[in-house]
């Protein structure tokens, strides 16, 4: 019967859309909260993992000594975010308080979002990145350094700009664009990966 056919139909569609909202509270892959403009923005902290573990606050952080320079980055579909003044701690800094980084290691960069950046020790030290100039033309690397910035423009960075703590790739000289993906933005955790 016709009548009967669309109950059936409307019973069908009713538990799809059940099964839509039900996923859609599941979260993200990690089941971890993002740090948004709620509490979990005031409980930030950071998690260093290599030879042993260390849990620094944002007081913490602020402590240890600071680089300031200047930050420009550029995204896979060519918007360029910046240029900024960076302020933050050098990741070599940060790594050197849970036994330091090896010439062939690793450095794992994790968010709560479930994206995670993963740098060689060449790069921390600043060599091996892809560098442009404002015009996106390929130019040869300056000295850089990767650091965990937490002020951008003299002010904490914000939530939508991946604060407290988002990875920036410096320069002492302005101009210089690096390529978005590894600046991972609410950075909670870094592993140092021996290889
Ligand atoms: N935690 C986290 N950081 C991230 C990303 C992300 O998805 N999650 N995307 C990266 C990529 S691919 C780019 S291009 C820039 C985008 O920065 P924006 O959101 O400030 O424009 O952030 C990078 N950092
Ligand atoms: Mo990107």
């Amino acid at each position: 019967m016709p009548g009967q056919k669309m109950q059936g139909l409307i019973l069908i569609a009713c538990c799809c859309l059940v099964l839509v909202l039900i996923s859609g509270c599941t979260g993200n892959a990690t089941g971890k909260s993002i740090p948004s403009a709620d509490p979990a923005f005031g409980n930030w902290d950071l998690t260093l993992n290599g030879t042993t573990q260390k849990v620094l606050t944002r007081s913490d952080l602020e402590t240890l000594p600071a680089v300031t320079a200047n930050g420009y980055a550029v995204s896979t579909t060519g918007i360029r975010f910046g240029p900024y003044t960076c302020k933050g701690v050098d990741l070599r800094d940060l790594t050197a308080l849970v036994g330091g980084i090896g010439e062939k290691d690793q450095i794992w960069v994790y968010a709560p979002d479930g994206y995670l950046w993963v740098f060689d020790a060449g790069q921390l030290n600043g060599k091996g990145f892809v560098t442009f100039n404002e015009s996106l033309r390929e130019v040869p690397s300056p000295p850089l350094k990767v650091i965990l910035m937490y002020e951008q423009d003299g002010k904490p960075v914000t939530y939508n700009d991946g604060g407290p703590a988002r990875v920036a790739i410096v320069s002492d000289s302005p101009g210089i664009v690096t390529e978005g993906s590894a600046w991972v933005k609410w950075v909670d955790r870094i592993e140092v990966h021996k290889k």
